[in-house]
């Protein structure tokens, strides 16, 4: 395996954003870029490439899988993306059978590396793809709900005059509509998050996380709704789970894995905080949740499986 080198699978909004961000961190040495639409992989390591005197080293080059087999990780963007009103589950079908086609040439080479899934439903194509590639449960996970919980901490700090950074703060369960926030233990760099509201914005608690919990769910529908599609986001956070694997941070974040039995689930892959490190996803924190988050999180359990039951 080659420590210092990444592959990106699908090249369009998602994967292109993603190859701009990673490139600018110096974390590796070399990036393929692989795409069915070979022209477009081309297109964009060139373009990408000629930035580099503005950046780091690195030898970016279109490639096959062969080419891609001992990248440190190998990020998955290809697929369908959501078409205004469509939800990410809507996607599943498409996407599990090009996930079924990807998978295929990754088991058929001996790759040592790390699986990224980034596509959606991303907890339902992270569980395909540690299905269809055989790699081991710790080297397969997705960016599950790194961005929305990014989307929550923005979204709070704005709110409360306080830099996202020191705001913590989860949503966890299914990347997509049965997601949910968990206040019940966030807070402000240690200071319970009800607790900062009674300090600087007193009977505002309630009234905000709910508001912003629907903002964080609807962000992806308003941004497509606008713009056709949401990239720069989730590349950043693509770009900070590459960071915590290359740098062996074991930082804790909320990717997502194929549980053991974590809050009762089995045999599905689920967003949950993860400590994320050079092995991959190595340990999942089993949080404490309140009653109501239990429950939401057991609906999401539940979604997600009907789903699993009908397509795989
Ligand atoms: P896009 O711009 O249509 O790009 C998809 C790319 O995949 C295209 O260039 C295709 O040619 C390529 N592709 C399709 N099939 C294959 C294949 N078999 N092998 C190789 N390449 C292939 O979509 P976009 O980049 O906007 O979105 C990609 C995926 O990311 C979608 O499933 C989105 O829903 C998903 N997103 C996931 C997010 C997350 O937080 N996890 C956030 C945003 C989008």
């Amino acid at each position: 395996m080659n420590n210092r080198k990444v592959a990106i699978i699908g090249c369009g909004y998602v994967g292109a954003a993603t190859a701009f961000s990673i490139m600018q961190r110096g974390l590796f040495s070399e990036m393929v870029l692989l795409d069915v639409d070979r022209k477009k992989a081309e297109g964009e390591a060139m373009d990408i490439m000629h930035g580099m005197p503005f950046a780091m080293p690195i030898h970016i080059h279109a490639g096959d899988y062969d080419d891609i087999a001992d990248s440190a990780i190998i990020i998955v963007t290809a697929g369908c993306n959501q078409k205004p009103e469509e939800s990410r589950l809507d996607l599943v079908h498409k996407n599990i059978e090009i996930y079924r086609q990807i998978m295929g040439e990754i088991a058929a080479r001996k790759v040592e590396g790390i699986l990224l899934v980034v596509s959606n439903p991303v907890d339902i194509l992270t569980y395909a793809a540690w299905k269809f590639s055989g790699l081991p449960r710790h080297r397969v996970m997705g960016s599950g709900t790194v961005l929305d919980t990014a989307r929550l901490k923005c979204m709070l700090g704005n709110e409360l005059g306080v830099d996202a950074r020191s705001v913590h703060a989860f949503i966890i369960g299914e990347h997509g509509d049965s997601e949910l926030a968990v206040f019940s233990s966030a807070n402000v760099s240690g200071i319970d998050l009800k607790d900062f509201y009674d300090m600087c914005q007193p009977d505002e608690y309630h009234e905000d996380t709910e508001r912003i919990y629907d903002q964080v769910k609807d962000s992806a529908y308003k941004i497509i709704e606008s713009k056709k599609a949401t990239y720069f986001g989730v590349a950043m956070a693509v770009r900070r789970i590459c960071e915590c694997i290359m740098r062996n941070e074991h930082s804790i974040l909320t990717v997502s894995g194929v549980v053991e039995g974590q809050y009762g689930a089995s045999d599905m892959a689920l967003s949950l905080p993860a400590i994320v490190g050079s092995q991959g996803l190595e340990q999942i924190i089993q949080i404490e949740l309140d009653e109501k988050e239990e429950e939401q999180l057991q609906e999401s359990i539940r979604v997600l499986g009907n789903v699993l039951d009908e397509c795989m």
